[in-house]
């Protein structure tokens, strides 16, 4: 048992009483004459699993350390020890989260050990349940095969990113992923090796992107990675950068090593739609166009595509209308 308690306490005799047992139960016990005392502890360092305080001492009372310590929201425990004239301050601390109340003189104090006891027991309880909730919650996101977002955690990620980029107007963009011919790698090798390969696959990716890129595993095959503050270039550039990493891994597991290719398409909120349906329906399919020119490559949207040839042709039309102008003057 390594619990900690600290007593706060301006009567000396009570201080050392109550410390002496409690130590002689195995807790470390630190002790303060006065709340305030007492705060500078609980502040100091690690916050005491316990405090036991009186009510009426000098400089700062009890009530004033357990509204100090309430307020922290700390998982710091609070027993109160009372004058026989202060039941009502006493229905008011526990009013204040407090778990118990003493009233002095202490009469039997096995029961004030039993109320620690339970105290302490029934605060490392709620610790182990609140650890316990925060592991199910992280699991609830993940998926199990990649440690990757999982699907269901993309549509309420989606769903926050659009909202923030309403508000604040900061598009963004998706890239969608999907291995290539990946069932021949199933058929060929075996279903085992194919799992290896998408972990493989996942922690290569994972490995090259920036620390705001957040990277899903939409389903199967597929991958989904939403970044933040991307222009056309850079997110053709991201695309290309990752499909070379792919293209120049050797997954190799035991006896068998194999290459594969993945093919991508990306869309950009809020230019190529105005909704998270619409968004991945447009990701999806420029994923598929990339398939259809024969995989292994990225296409951006339709409309983000032929927009930027546009501007492409737009450049060189300037370029030729600056390059004539010269020849014109040339020649005149
Ligand atoms: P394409 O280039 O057109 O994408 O061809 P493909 O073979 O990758 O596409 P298809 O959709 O026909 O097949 C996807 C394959 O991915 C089939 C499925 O068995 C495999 N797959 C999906 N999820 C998993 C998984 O978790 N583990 C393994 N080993 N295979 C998976
Ligand atoms: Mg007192
Ligand atoms: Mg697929
Ligand atoms: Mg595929």
């Amino acid at each position: 048992m390594n619990e900690t308690i600290l007593i706060i306490e301006d009567e000396v005799e009570i201080l050392h009483l109550l410390k002496n047992m409690l130590e002689g139960e195995g807790y470390t016990v630190t002790t303060a004459g006065n709340g305030r005392e007492g705060l500078d502890i609980f502040h100091s360092a690690a916050p005491p699993d316990l405090i036991i305080t009186d009510v009426r001492m000098p400089v700062l009372d009890g009530i004033g350390v357990l509204r100090e310590v309430k307020t922290k929201e700390s998982d710091t425990e609070v027993i109160i020890l009372t004058g026989h004239s202060d039941e009502a301050t006493a229905i008011d601390c526990l009013r204040l989260g407090a778990y118990d109340y003493f009233r002095k003189p202490l009469e039997d104090i096995d029961v004030l050990l039993t109320a620690v006891e339970r105290v302490l027991e029934k605060r490392a309880l709620q610790i182990n349940n609140r650890s316990l909730v925060k592991q199910l919650e992280e699991l609830s996101i993940r998926d199990p095969l990649t440690g990757l977002y999982n699907y269901r955690h993309l549509q309420n990620c989606l769903d926050e990113q659009i909202e923030h980029s309403r508000r604040y107007q900061h598009p963004f963009f998706i890239l969608m992923i999907d291995a290539d011919h990946f069932k021949e790698v199933n058929d060929k090798f075996g279903h085992l090796f194919g799992d290896y390969v998408l972990k493989k696959l996942s922690q290569i990716i994972g490995d090259n992107l920036r620390v705001s890129d957040r990277f899903f595993r939409y389903g199967g095959e597929e991958f989904l990675i939403i970044m933040n503050e991307i222009t056309m270039s850079k997110a053709a550039e991201a695309a290309n950068r990752l499909m070379e990493v792919v293209r120049r891994h050797s997954f190799q597991s035991g006896e068998i090593a194999t290459k594969i290719t993945v093919s991508m398409g990306g869309a950009f909120f809020p230019e190529d739609a105005l909704d998270k349906v619409d968004l991945i329906k447009v990701a999806d399919e420029a994923l598929y166009r990339s398939k259809l020119a024969g995989r292994d490559q990225f296409k951006f949207s339709k409309y983000v595509n032929d927009k930027l040839q546009h501007d492409r042709r737009y450049r060189q039309m300037t370029t030729d209308k600056k390059l004539f102008g010269n020849a014109a003057r040339m020649i005149g």
